[in-house]
């Protein structure tokens, strides 16, 4: 009897025992303030507050009723290594700051404010493998601690492959949008027949893209249609992404908050000559809107950069379009309108091959002050075939960059940054004659 009642005893304690501690943890969710500590829903919906300084953290996914929702991401703890950012006060760019070793670490999310921006890529649904390359190495090496958005357009629809692969690769909205056709396709004052014949002609000379319709159709886009689609509207900074690019280095910092702290208007990485026989007239059209226009040209431009004989002639050196960081405003400027229009109505897009490089760049060259033009050594790049490596080993160093500085492109002959540089009263970054 006494036995049972020991085990009875032992009962209770055990049982009051349970009772406590399960007091114990249910109390644990009121905080030393009496007040209650978030719910995981809570905390869902506001990341943020437990995630310290990621008011930005929340990563938006674009689902297929095109509405914003958390990805699984946002619900992990992040992160931040602000502190060790540069300051957006100095220029990134080696030549003018002094970059120490680990000072350039990729925080998983980037604390302060974003800038109302978007990668944007013209794409095809046949490009989905080859633009879900430069999407994962952009994601990589800078936006998934920034989460920008991405606007895909296309003269078609786009299929669900496309967007499915791209939207699972984007950590900001992925944004899918047709092209209207009256900005892709034939101005009703082209001659068909004249057109034809070009195409015939430069496809006896293999001329590269010369008997291709579609390729005209996008340059005539790119220069001056892609920053007017209606999902573009909304933004003011964009930087242009192409299938099967890479990047070869971190970017430990905002470019578009860079670009807006700094005035830049257009950014490069690559500069080359254009192949003459695409744009024979090109310089023609410009001369003859430049002599209709004079108020649109500006007095400090870039003509040194364009011209070796102050203007009677292009040397064709342009800026490499397939890679800009630039301002859509100034795109959307009558400036731009007018120069696009004249260049429009003359032709060349279809009676000739113009490429949307030579237009963009001729028109940041004459319409922009050089100053508000930027060349980001620091933006490693590859787009076939030529690489841009950043010139100095500290700076390949801090920013972890996997190219090769012999593959740099910047210092060869075939290159207009050398002249880029000295049309700016630059000094050549150290070590460019081991690149040469
Ligand atoms: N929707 C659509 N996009 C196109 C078409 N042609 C080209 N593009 C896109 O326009 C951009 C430029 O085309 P590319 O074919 O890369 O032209 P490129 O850079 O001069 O030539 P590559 O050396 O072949 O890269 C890329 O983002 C392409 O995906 C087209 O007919 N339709
Ligand atoms: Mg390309």
């Amino acid at each position: 009897m006494a036995g049972s009642q020991r085990y009875l005893r032992y009962i209770l304690i055990a049982v009051i025992t349970i009772v406590v501690i399960l007091f114990i943890s249910a109390s644990s969710g009121v905080g030393p303030g009496g007040q209650y500590t978030q719910k995981a829903t809570d905390l869902l919906k506001d990341p943020g507050s437990i995630y310290k300084g990621s008011q930005d953290h929340t990563v938006l996914v674009k689902g297929s009723d095109s509405e914003p929702v958390v990805s699984e991401d946002a619900k992990l703890p992040q992160h931040t290594e602000g502190s060790h950012l540069p300051t957006q006060s100095s220029s990134p760019n080696p030549q003018s700051s002094s970059l120490g070793s680990g000072q350039n670490v990729l925080p998983s999310k980037a604390p302060g404010a974003r800038m109302n921006a978007t990668f944007v890529t013209l794409a095809r649904n046949s490009d989905v493998w080859e633009i879900s390359r430069s999407i994962r190495q952009v994601e990589d090496r800078f936006n998934h601690a920034y989460n920008y958005d991405w606007v895909f357009l296309n003269d078609a629809e786009f299929d669900d492959t496309f967007k499915k692969v791209t939207t699972s690769l984007t950590s900001g909205r992925a944004r899918y949008g047709k092209i209207a056709s009256e900005h892709w396709g034939f101005p009703d004052f082209i001659d068909q027949e004249k057109a034809k014949k070009v195409r015939e002609d430069m496809h006896e000379r293999k001329i590269i893209y010369g008997d291709s319709v579609s390729y005209r159709h996008m340059c005539r886009y790119e220069s001056g249609f892609f920053f007017r689609h209606e999902l573009m509207q909304e933004y003011e900074w964009y930087w242009r992404v192409e299938p099967s690019i890479e990047l070869f280095c971190d970017i430990a910092y905002d470019p578009f908050v860079f670009m807006a702290d700094k005035k830049k208007k257009y950014s490069f990485v690559l500069s080359l000559y254009e192949y003459v026989e695409t744009i024979p007239t090109l310089w023609d059209s410009v001369k003859g809107f430049m002599a209709k226009h004079p108020e649109h040209i500006v007095s400090d431009n870039s003509m040194g950069f364009l011209s070796d004989d102050g203007g009677i002639s292009y040397n064709h050196c342009h800026f490499w379009s397939n890679f800009e960081i630039g301002n859509l405003n100034w795109l959307r400027s009558q400036a731009y309108i007018d120069y696009f229009d004249h260049l429009d109505r003359d032709g060349g897009f279809f009676y000739e091959r113009w490429g949307d490089a030579p237009v963009h760049s001729i028109a940041a060259g004459l319409m922009l002050k050089k100053e508000e033009i930027h060349f980001f050594n620091d933006i490693a790049y590859y787009h076939v075939p030529f690489t841009h490596c950043p010139t100095g080993e500290q700076t390949r160093l801090d920013l972890k960059c996997h190219c090769n500085p012999k593959d740099n492109f910047d210092w060869n002959g075939y290159s207009c940054t050398k002249r880029y540089f000295e049309v700016n009263k630059m000094s050549l970054p150290e070590g460019y004659e081991k690149e040469q």
